[in-house]
């Protein structure tokens, strides 16, 4: 895998040096609390990665989720790209019929592939990326039931039904949980680096457990990428291309909206 354990407290990550540069410049920006603490490259069997603190480890049986953050999940230069260099993927085209059959085109199906930002886009409509502006990934709960099946978590319900099975229905948790995204909203709105940078397939790390700790992280750099010099984004206004909007806010405000629609009822 990408992970390997670390000593004390820390976990070494697959070396990239986009999420490389991220986590070093975050070390600096008022977002550090809300980010792993970054420690640097180190070598471990001919292999590269970057140190930084397992967010796990003052947890005792966490149940964790993933939420992937924005309304687009490939970069701008990735479409430019599939334009100018078209890459027939035939992995993503069967990790397509898996989910549903229908959903190539006749060319596709020719075929028997399908270009990237297709499939990226694709998989936005299908889940809650497009209309939401974030999705559920994955959750892994203290009982060690694990669930990646969101492909499909699309309606405002569905999502409030997966988040409410998360926190097994415990309120207080939930109290948390809007509080640090309450938190981590401010925190994003007052950040040189988010202000500069496109964030793209970065995640929300949602961690709890029995002793009622709940807390938020931000997470995966790998496609978060500076803007050029001068240049900045909301992360509310819709995309159209050229502008790199992420849709990341867009996403979180709809987020804390659904949570706290959640415990006003
Ligand atoms: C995956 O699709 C995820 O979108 C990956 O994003 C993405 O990696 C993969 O692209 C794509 O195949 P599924 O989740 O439907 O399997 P993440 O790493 O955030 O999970 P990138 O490289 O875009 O980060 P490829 O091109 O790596 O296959
Ligand atoms: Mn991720």
């Amino acid at each position: 895998g990408s992970f390997q354990a670390g000593e004390d407290g820390k976990l070494l990550k697959r070396y990239c040096e986009c999420e490389q540069q991220c986590l070093q410049k975050l070390m600096s920006d008022t977002l550090k609390p809300f980010v792993p603490g970054y420690y640097g490259v180190v070598q471990r069997d001919d292999q590269e990665y970057n140190l930084m603190d397992d967010l796990l480890a003052d947890f005792d049986s966490p149940s964790i989720m993933d939420c992937k953050m924005g309304s687009r999940t490939y970069l701008e230069e990735e479409l430019v790209k599939a334009r100018e260099r078209p890459k027939l993927r035939k992995d993503m085209y069967e990790k397509m019929v898996a989910v549903d059959p229908d959903a190539p085109t006749p060319e596709e199906r020719a075929r028997q592939a399908v270009l990237k930002p297709r499939y990226m886009q694709w998989r936005e409509t299908l889940s809650s990326t497009a209309t939401l502006g974030f999705r559920i990934e994955g959750i892994k709960k203290a009982d060690g039931t694990c669930n990646t099946n969101f492909k499909k978590t699309k309606h405002r319900e569905q999502v409030m039904k997966a988040l409410d099975d998360f926190v097994d229905g415990n309120k207080q948790i939930l109290r948390s949980y809007l509080q640090r995204l309450k938190e981590l909203r401010s925190g994003l709105e007052t950040s040189e680096f988010f202000r500069s940078h496109e964030v793209v397939g970065s995640s929300l790390l949602f961690v709890h457990d029995a002793s009622g700790q709940a807390r938020v992280w931000m997470i995966d750099f790998g496609k978060t990428v500076p803007l050029p010099p001068h240049q900045t984004l909301d992360h509310r206004t819709p995309w159209a291309e050229g502008n790199r909007e992420d849709g990341y806010l867009w996403g979180l405000d709809n987020l804390v909206e659904i949570l706290g629609a959640m415990l006003s009822d």
